[in-house]
């Protein structure tokens, strides 16, 4: 399947849903034939961004990091799916305007509602003051200004949130 190469780039709090939307929204893709690629930040903060905290320039750096991959990729007609926090405006902007092609998705559901789902169990650890700097806790998460796509995780479904999703890229012309 032909496709002119895209960043979706997913943000939103720990818990939110992003793992969730991304990978649902890239199997969806991928049965169609199209070329993805998912860069999910747990994954890359393992390999690519190996080292890096989560200080602000740390932050920073990953997402820049990543940006700069989802650009190769996405030049060459591959749809990248990117999930990361990425609590930061200002440089999700500089990633937007370096790569082009860049659908801002903002995975939103409120901090009580991530908190009691706790996936990995570490709200409960920040709160604990076990980690310190966490988005949302102790640390800041910028509302996405002007985002294209915004899925309310805990009012929608992941079936509705991934069609809204396709909808919208159809709409864009990406798909
Ligand atoms: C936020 C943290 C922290 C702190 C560890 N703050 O639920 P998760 O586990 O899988 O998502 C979080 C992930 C965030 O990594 P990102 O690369 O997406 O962050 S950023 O875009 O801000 O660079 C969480 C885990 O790492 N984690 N410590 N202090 N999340
Ligand atoms: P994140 O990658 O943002 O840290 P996750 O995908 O690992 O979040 O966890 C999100 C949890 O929320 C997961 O258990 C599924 C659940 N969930 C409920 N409704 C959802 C929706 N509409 N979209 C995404 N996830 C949803």
């Amino acid at each position: 399947m032909h496709s002119s190469g895209v960043t979706l780039w997913f943000t939103g709090l720990s818990g939110a849903g992003k793992t969730t939307l991304s990978q649902a929204v890239a199997e969806v893709l991928r049965r169609n034939g199209y070329r993805i690629e998912v860069l999910d930040g747990d994954i890359v903060r393992k390999n690519l961004s190996k080292g890096l905290g989560f200080s602000k320039s740390d932050r920073d750096e990953n997402i820049r990091r990543i940006g700069f991959v989802a650009h190769l990729l996405s030049r060459n007609g591959v749809i990248v799916l990117v999930s990361a926090i990425s609590p930061y405006q200002n440089i999700r902007d500089e990633v937007r305007d370096r790569i082009g092609n860049f659908v801002e998705i903002y995975v939103n559901a409120p901090l009580d509602v991530c908190e009691a789902r706790d996936v990995k169990g570490l709200y409960k650890r920040a709160r604990a003051g076990e980690i310190q700097g966490f988005t949302g806790i102790d640390d800041p998460y910028e509302v996405p200004v002007n985002p294209e796509i915004e899925c309310r995780t805990d009012r929608e479904t992941v079936t509705e949130s991934v069609a809204k999703i396709l909808v919208k890229l159809t709409e864009f012309g990406y798909l």
